[in-house]
């Protein structure tokens, strides 16, 4: 069984190189993925990783479907009618990632993330207002469980979960508020609040001056968390392709699609009205994006296992339930660290 799935795979996939004698092995430099993927690689039994994430993410303007939408069609009375309307939105998180290898065959890994959201509005009375949160996103721990390495290509199984550590009533003054603070709209919250099981698969290979992969991960939202409302579960999948330039730099060329659901029930307590502004309406949610992306892999140091490398990522395509908030750029730079060997 275990020899049937790669020889099947190899026989219909035709990105699948012809096997070649070496091993898959991840101290290539390029046997790490581009930086913005996640639990692309395991380790070998005994190995602890650091790393360390920068992802700076900025949204301007709003689109409905494909359809880029002016600010101004947004907040009038014969276009969408709302009085206030996001114009900008900087989210940046910063993460801090654990990996230990109990075997050769299962690494597991914990990921902390700290976010720092602001987002710019106008409102219909010609006023303009910032709102910001910050603090601790959801926590999330996964165990990378090996299916097996056959020559030059290797594949796990992700199995995560996401703990609800961030929070879900993050609050600031609005211009309404009279100077009290009122709990912010779905976008500015920290987490989803619910338990979230994150299951995917990832499949490596490497040819002799080249490699890739592909990665497929499901976000599952378990109930609902305890303001009555689910955030929308979300599908991910990217392929990569990474070519070493010299033993310790590599660049890569990535495509990630993203598709997520609008928000279930609804935060009986909030106190922003969704007739007010589109971030209050649960039905303006959800999306699907493309990316392409462009990154560099330098291994720094061998001895420490010391990399650094950074993504650029730009989208291709975005299909919005909208007006919602366009992305423009997701920039990812991170270090990464093997103190234990
Ligand atoms: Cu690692």
């Amino acid at each position: 069984m275990r020899h049937l799935i790669p020889a099947a795979l190899a026989a219909c996939c035709a990105l699948a190189p012809a096997p070649a004698a070496a091993q898959w092995t991840s101290s290539r430099v390029d046997g790490h993925a581009p930086i913005g993927v996640m639990g692309d690689h395991r380790h070998e039994r005994g190995e602890v990783m650091l790393s360390l994430r920068y992802m700076p993410m900025e949204m301007e303007g709003s689109r409905v479907g494909t359809r880029t939408i002016p600010d101004a069609e947004i907040i009038s009375a014969t276009g969408r009618n709302f009085m206030v309307t996001p114009t900008q939105m900087s989210m940046t998180m910063v993460m801090g990632g654990l990996m230990w290898a109990p075997s050769d065959r299962l690494t597991l890994m914990a990921m902390v993330p700290w976010l720092d959201n602001s987002m710019d509005h106008i409102t219909r009375a010609g006023g303009a207002f910032t709102t910001t949160s910050s603090g601790l996103g959801d926590v999330a721990a996964s165990a990378l469980v090996g299916l097996g390495t056959w020559g030059n290509q290797s594949a796990h199984l992700n199995l995560g979960v996401s703990l609800p550590t961030g929070a879900i009533t993050a609050m600031d003054v609005l211009p309404t508020s009279n100077g009290t603070e009122v709990q912010l709209p779905y976008p500015m919250q920290l987490g989803s609040g619910t338990y979230d099981l994150r299951p995917g698969v990832t499949w490596l290979g490497q040819a002799r001056g080249w490699s890739w992969g592909v990665q497929g991960i499901g976000t599952v939202r378990l109930g609902e968390n305890d303001r009555g409302w689910t955030q929308g579960n979300r599908l991910d999948a990217t392929a990569w392709l990474g070519v070493p330039l010299m033993r310790d730099l590599s660049v890569s060329l990535r495509g990630a699609a993203s598709s997520w659901g609008d928000v279930e029930g609804v935060d009986a307590a909030a106190s922003v009205n969704p007739m007010v502004v589109p971030t209050a309406r649960t039905d303006l949610r959800g999306g699907t994006r493309i990316d392409a992306g462009v990154g560099v892999n330098w291994y720094v140091h061998r001895p420490s296992g010391l990399r650094l490398a950074a993504e650029l990522l730009r989208p291709l395509y975005q299909d919005l339930h909208g007006p919602q908030l366009e992305t423009d750029y997701t920039l990812v730079v991170g270090l990464q660290v093997v103190p234990v060997h």
